[in-house]
């Protein structure tokens, strides 16, 4: 079958209307003022968990107030090991909205007064209808199990939210490039990521991505995992070299999130990875494979290292006789009987 047959494709492609949707969004509703929290928690579920890591290591960076993340699961089961007495501002994401761990900590949440909550989601459903302050990007929602073009448009949102807490318009106004800038990384390097992900020699991939890059090294590599059944895994950067790199061989692909500010520590790692027989890809602002040449600051572009990561898992899983759209032994979402 063509590419264009699958859905996950045509999500991939048609992603950044949906950027676009998030930010207007983002730009038009009322939020709360930082200064009311003392923490701020994200909360997900699997692609939606990782972009927490994402959001709250943005939302402490831009705002200078505590942030953290944590899985829905555990912050239903576990409250104790996350929660304090401190006002707290929980942002809860989930593609669906119906999430059963997510939906579970965020009712808790809520009975037990602990704060307010924002919601992130693609569908106007439960999650939503708890929400105090509620963003539901709809052009993000799909047919695929796995979420991308969902994925990044919550993702936006997140970035946007994050930079509208500290009051900062410029990023918010920065933002505004960055669909015209995705649509042109789509067209420009979707055939590397096809040579990369078609390559069935290669039989491992390592993300790496330290800051607020890390949350989005674990989403690239739970992609790979979900459409293509392939060993993947994510790393803070420099922790690659503690242990993991005694995997690194000619059938390991190294991918690295390089970041401006500590791309000198980075790249050492890619380049040490090279030395030991690793394939390495770098994505960056400029001087990589993939060269986003978006002239956006770096607090708010990490978008752009989203779409050829997906394209790279979405032409293995072809190369490998697979469904993109349909990843074993999963569904859309996980809906449980507590
Ligand atoms: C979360 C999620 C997905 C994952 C899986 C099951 O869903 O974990 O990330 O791909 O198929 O559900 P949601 O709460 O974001 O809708």
């Amino acid at each position: 079958m063509e590419p264009k047959n699958y859905h996950t494709y045509n999500e991939i492609k048609s992603q950044t209307e949906a950027w676009k949707q998030a930010l207007d969004l983002v730009n038009s509703i009322s939020l709360p003022k930082a200064a009311d929290y003392e923490q701020v928690v994200f909360t997900g579920c699997g692609s939606t968990h990782y972009l927490s890591f994402a959001g709250s290591a943005l939302y402490q960076e831009l705002t200078g107030c505590v942030a953290r993340a944590v899985p829905g699961g555990e912050l239903f089961l576990n409250p104790q090991n996350v929660l304090t007495n401190q006002r707290t501002l929980l942002v809860a994401i989930s593609r669906s909205g119906t999430t059963t761990e997510t939906i579970k900590a965020v009712e808790k949440f809520k009975a037990e007064k602990r704060g307010d909550v924002v919601v992130i989601s693609n569908y106007d459903e439960v999650l939503s209808r708890l929400a105090d302050f509620n963003i539901v990007i709809d052009r993000g929602q799909e047919e695929s199990v796995a979420q991308t073009r969902s994925f990044a448009s919550m993702y936006v949102a997140a970035t946007a939210f994050c930079a509208k807490m500290a009051g900062r318009d410029d990023l918010l106004k920065a933002m505004k490039k960055l669909p015209e800038v995705g649509n042109r990384l789509i067209s420009n390097y979707e055939s590397y990521a096809k040579g990369i992900g078609e390559n069935l020699n290669f039989d491992r991939f390592y993300f790496l991505g330290s800051g607020i890059r890390y949350g989005l090294a674990c989403e690239a590599n739970l992609k790979m995992k979900e459409m293509t059944l392939t060993h993947s895994e994510p790393f803070h950067t420099l922790e690659f070299r503690h242990g993991p790199m005694s995997m690194v061989n000619e059938k390991a692909v190294v991918v690295g999130l390089l970041s401006d500010a500590n791309r000198v520590h980075e790249a050492k790692v890619l380049s040490e990875m090279k030395m030991l027989g690793g394939i390495v890809s770098a994505l960056g602002e400029a001087d990589a494979d993939v060269v986003f040449g978006s002239g956006v600051p770096e607090s708010v572009r990490g978008v752009l290292y989203l779409p050829a990561l997906q394209l790279m898992a979405f032409y293995r899983s072809l190369a490998k006789g697979l469904n993109p759209d349909r990843p074993a032994n999963l569904t859309a979402v996980v809906k449980l009987d507590f």
